[in-house]
């Protein structure tokens, strides 16, 4: 049967802010407490979006989360109305207050491991909400993503939804932007690619010295056991420390693959040859591309800072591929020519397409950060939630709710705003009626 990737972006949500809450993150770093503009972080997000849907592409959206989350901070014992609530957690624990601020569920490559029906073997769909351990700011993104997840693909004859790994620094799980799979056509069996920054529960192996390794070898495991995957097609391999100690902090600031594509710095991975041996050995006889990008030709440091890897590697419909790049890349002497002399090169990728991503890129969110990839086959496309999926009407109607509910600037300051949290939840509500997800929201569930 047919299959389908379907690109799921994520909204950037009206709270969209930079509060520099990532360690390991450069760009987190560097932009804390400047002001943003949620309005033009979501315009800029739903033209991506249309656009790939022009391309002939599948695309769908996922919603953001309620942010402040008040629900975690009365957890976490502050008291009184929600007015009160955010206030004394603003004056009492500022810190704490902005981590429940964060609009990062906008990334939604962190949202969650995908393994399509063809891989697994009860031939359902797997989904797993990654539990974003690592950062408290994103480790209260799992609950509701989770059943946003589970009301979008809700059937359970194709899909099967696993509860998040359990928290803490073992089993730390950053979801699909350290997970590529690949395949010769999306129907047809892949090859699951994982990548992770540590051994958990053996310090024997090298380790990032400065920043985090966020994804653990055991959480990967843990993955693929749940997603019933084939273990001669699966494929672990650790990031290279040194770069995560760079600020590449997940494997997709550094690599990202498609269909029979790797395409990936020569830095990225601590043993390349053998991650080419590995994965060729479990993709088969077909013809696989390693477009290795040498460091003399693009350095770490400007891989970072241009996101180059954090492109998309979409397949259009003539089959060729086209790279979906960050604005960054073209202000970049080094990878600007880099891509020019890639899409003359003998490899599948024909095509740079730009885009202007920048009220996510200063947070570290490039344009493969903003999707989570989802390959279904006609009838589990039909099966899935239609409202979601990218059309011109939902695309205008999108348009004009952030019209009507996003501001367009925010500060820290602003935060703090009840009229902001109301603001919020009203768009929101409206929000799951356009995308008819039902309540899927804390504040909808407990008025
Ligand atoms: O987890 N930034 C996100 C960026 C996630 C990018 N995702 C992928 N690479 N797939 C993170 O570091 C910054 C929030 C702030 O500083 O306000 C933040 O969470």
């Amino acid at each position: 049967m047919k299959a389908f990737e379907v690109n799921f972006d994520g909204l950037v949500g009206p709270t969209h802010n930079y509060a520099g809450l990532s360690i390991g993150n450069v760009a987190s770093l560097s932009n804390a407490a400047q002001a943003s503009n949620p309005r033009e972080g979501a315009k800029q997000g739903l033209q991506k979006m249309k656009a790939l849907h022009d391309l002939g592409l599948k695309q769908g959206v996922l919603p953001p989360l309620e942010r402040p989350d008040v629900f975690t901070l009365r957890q976490l014992g502050f008291t009184g109305s929600d007015e009160q609530v955010l206030k004394r957690a603003y004056q009492e624990a500022p810190q704490v207050f902005v981590a429940t601020c964060s609009a990062s569920s906008m990334w939604t490559a962190n949202a969650c491991t995908v393994s399509p029906s063809a891989d697994t073997q009860d031939r359902r769909v797997h989904f797993t909400a990654a539990n974003l351990a690592n950062k408290f700011h994103r480790s209260i993104e799992a609950p509701t993503t989770a059943r946003i997840l589970q009301s979008i693909f809700s059937n359970q004859d194709y899909f099967a939804h696993h509860q998040p790994l359990p928290l803490g620094d073992h089993f730390g799980d950053e979801g699909a932007a350290n997970h590529t799979r690949f395949c010769q056509t999306y129907g047809d069996a892949g090859v699951e690619f994982f990548v992770f920054g540590k051994y958990a529960f053996d310090n024997r192996h090298p380790a990032p010295q400065v920043f985090p390794a966020r994804q653990t070898f055991e959480a990967s495991q843990a993955i693929a056991r749940l997603h019933r995957l084939d273990h001669h097609k699966t494929v672990f391999a650790q990031q290279n420390p040194e770069v995560i100690d760079q600020g590449v902090f997940h494997n997709d600031v550094i690599a990202v693959g498609n269909q029979n594509v790797l395409f990936y710095h020569e830095q990225a991975f601590l043993d390349t040859a053998q991650v080419k041996r590995d994965i060729s050995a479990a993709y088969g006889e077909h013809p696989f591309y390693f477009v290795e990008v040498p460091t003399a030709e693009v350095s770490v440091k400007s891989a970072v800072s241009s996101y180059l890897f954090n492109s998309q590697l979409v397949t259009l419909e003539d089959g060729s591929m086209a790279i979906i790049a960050p604005g960054e890349c073209e202000e970049n002497a080094e990878v600007k020519a880099y891509l020019a002399q890639l899409v003359a090169a003998d490899t599948p990728i024909k095509q740079v397409k730009i885009f202007d991503v920048k009220q996510s890129m200063k947070n570290g969110g490039g344009p493969a950060c903003l999707r989570q990839r989802v390959v279904l086959n006609e009838q589990e496309l039909t099966h899935c939630n239609q409202q979601v999926l990218m059309s011109d009407q939902l695309f205008e109607r999108l348009n004009t709710w952030v019209d009507k509910h996003y501001r367009d600037t925010m500060s820290e300051q602003d935060l703090v705003d009840p009229n902001l949290l109301v603001e919020s939840r009203t768009a929101l509500d409206e929000l799951t009626q356009i995308l008819e997800i039902g309540s899927v929201y804390p504040f909808q569930q407990n008025p």
